[in-house]
């Protein structure tokens, strides 16, 4: 059993318990699960070396789930989950997936209707059955309805931040393989889209069978669709398709190039070369039947007479002719964010301490990071009033002091909601004490794009707010963005100064790249925040990072890249 198919159990749990409304048990086995995900070892191999003890050692997990995990890896299944599902055996999973669809719910359409699969919530949904149980009505029927529709439409797509993990593990093993010179993942995953659809791996040897044999003796597949010498295709045990391509060395640029796309890109890279009398394909560039370059990317895009081209930039949208006039950003690098402007703690809905925020944002090799808990209307976060913020500045201060060796600067903020109208939650004259003031929407995803936008320019037009959090709201999987003129938005977040946020968490990524890109051009700045509820969570920046490369920014369109007066001052 491997650290997903754990995880997913005890996710299960949470919402068994919380259909028997039993309390705290289901936010133990949530933060169990989250442990469990956020690993870079196997469980099987933690318990292998350390046995129960160790198994106590992963984050969240405590002893009497620890206890269910050794069960779990010894027997495949442990009591207390048989006897839950016993209770109620639906496809948990499966239902939650749907954008309003909770576990109480799942009881009710369980022990009315029989519900089981997504199917069956489809069907009795689309039989008028689920609006007349009681608590549910027509509103609520619609909503699943629509929620199944969203599911079906961005099903197939998976978020690159989640999977990264994984294909860096993948990637890692075949490098150690004694044949193999180089390995890459090249794709989509190589460009930073947002979602993939499959895996392309990339590797060179002199060797390419043995390359195959030993890549088909890895633990995480699950299926060969095909297997030869240099082109083996499989399904992994996480659901997604993988291709692994061995070329030899003098090769290694052009295939790169080739199996990196777009595949739009390449169409055009093709056109320019065969402008100039030239032929590329995956083995090289040739004049005739002469090999002119392709051992590396860089050594291609040169004898092309381009700049070189960034992964993230090749999508065809205008990039070669940027390169060939010299006019290519120059993006923000994966190094270049030193701060980060949304960072939740376990005074609203985090898991840490803002010391520990504060420890772990320094170790993640940031010079600062805004603490940003939730407000008030967000009661189930137990969100901030105005009260509540000012202890927590005091707080800060306090540990600003205790810190001062760590060179090190908390800043004090908060995730103010909007509220329908884009009203804020919180007080002008408390928001005046923040250093930086983030405002985010987190309820009414459905009215009017005509509302939509005005609520959120509404809050932009008050002078305390600098940042707009996670602009659409979407969550890439389950819920689609808000309804916005995003052209009407930019504009006004020009004439306010306020900033837009690159949100990183791998499901949101928001604002999407195309957004990105059009701030850019309209000089609307942008900040790149990982949104933590944990002290892991700062390893997302890195995603906000890529989204913003995609969208063609440098850095001086990031505040966060910038240093923490010059950012300040800017925020004022
Ligand atoms: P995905 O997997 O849907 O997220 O997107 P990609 O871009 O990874 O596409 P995929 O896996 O079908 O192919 C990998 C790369 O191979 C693609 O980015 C460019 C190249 N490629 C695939 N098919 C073609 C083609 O018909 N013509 C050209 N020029 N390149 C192609
Ligand atoms: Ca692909
Ligand atoms: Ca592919
Ligand atoms: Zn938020």
């Amino acid at each position: 059993m491997n650290n997903s198919e754990i995880a997913k159990i005890l996710l299960e749990m949470t919402a068994l318990f919380e259909m028997q409304d039993v309390q705290f048990k289901p936010r133990a086995y949530e933060r169990a699960a989250l442990g469990v995900e956020s690993l870079d070892r196997e469980v099987k191999e933690i318990y292998h070396a350390g046995g129960l003890a160790a198994l106590e050692e992963i984050p969240g997990v405590g002893a009497g789930i620890a206890r269910h995990i050794e069960e779990l890896l010894k027997t495949g299944h442990f009591k207390e989950y048989a006897a839950l599902k016993k209770k109620i055996p639906v496809r948990i999973a499966e239902l939650t997936a749907v954008e309003g669809v909770g576990p109480k719910m799942i009881k009710v359409l369980w022990e009315k209707l029989r519900v089981r699969t997504l199917a069956d919530l489809e069907r009795a949904a689309r039989a008028g059955k689920v609006a007349r149980l009681p608590r549910f009505g027509k509103k609520s029927e619609e909503k699943i309805l629509k929620g199944i529709e969203f599911l079906k439409q961005s099903g197939g797509l998976r978020v690159l931040g989640l999977m990264m993990p994984e294909i860096r593990v993948i990637t890692a093993m075949i490098g150690k393989f004694p044949e193999v010179t180089r390995v890459t993942a090249a794709g989509s995953v190589r460009r930073r889209r947002e979602t993939i659809g499959d895996i392309d791996l990339l590797a060179s040897s002199e060797h390419p069978e043995k390359v195959m044999d030993r890549f088909l003796g890895l633990p995480f597949i699950a299926h060969v669709y095909g297997h030869g010498p240099t082109k083996t295709n499989v399904r992994l045990k996480n659901g997604l398709d993988c291709d692994l391509r061995v070329v030899p060395e003098k090769s290694w640029g052009a295939a790169l190039n080739y199996f990196t796309g777009s595949k739009d890109h390449n169409v055009a890279l093709r056109e320019y070369a065969s402008k100039k009398g030239w032929k590329l394909n995956e083995y090289g560039l040739f004049r005739g039947k002469q090999f002119i370059a392709g051992r590396s990317e860089e050594e291609l895009y040169k004898k092309l007479g381009l700049r070189y081209i960034e992964p993230e930039m090749r999508e065809n949208t205008g990039e070669i002719e940027a390169a060939r006039r010299g006019k290519l950003p120059d993006l923000v690098g994966y190094d270049d964010v030193c701060g980060d402007l949304q960072v939740q703690t376990d005074w609203t809905d985090g898991e840490n301490s803002i010391e520990e925020m504060a420890r772990a944002g320094a170790e993640a090799g940031l010079s600062y990071i805004a603490i940003t808990d939730h407000t008030r209307s967000l009661a189930m976060t137990g969100g901030a009033d105005e009260k509540k913020l000012i202890k927590q500045m005091g707080e800060i201060d306090r540990i600003n002091k205790k810190l001062k060796n760590l060179k090190f600067k908390i800043l004090k903020g908060a995730e103010v909601n909007i509220g329908p109208s884009g009203s804020l939650d919180i007080r002008d004259d408390v928001l005046a004490r923040l250093d930086v003031v983030g405002v985010a929407v987190h309820s009414h995803f459905k009215l009017s794009r005509a509302e939509q936008t005005r609520r959120v320019i509404r809050a932009m037009e008050n002078p305390h707010v600098d940042i707009i959090f996670h602009l659409t709201g979407r969550l890439i999987p389950r819920r689609a963005p808000i309804e916005l003129d995003i052209d009407e938005v930019i504009a006004a977040a020009k004439s306010t100064g306020t900033v837009l946020e690159i949100n990183a968490y791998p499901e949101r990524a928001d604002i999407k790249d195309d957004y990105v890109r059009k701030c850019v051009a309209a000089g609307v700045k942008m900040s790149i925040d990982s949104d933590a509820h944990s002290v892991k969570h700062f390893q997302y920046l890195e995603y906000g990072i890529a989204q913003a490369r995609r969208g063609w920014a440098e850095k001086k369109d990031i505040i966060n890249a910038w240093p923490v007066e010059k950012m300040l001052k800017m925020l004022k």
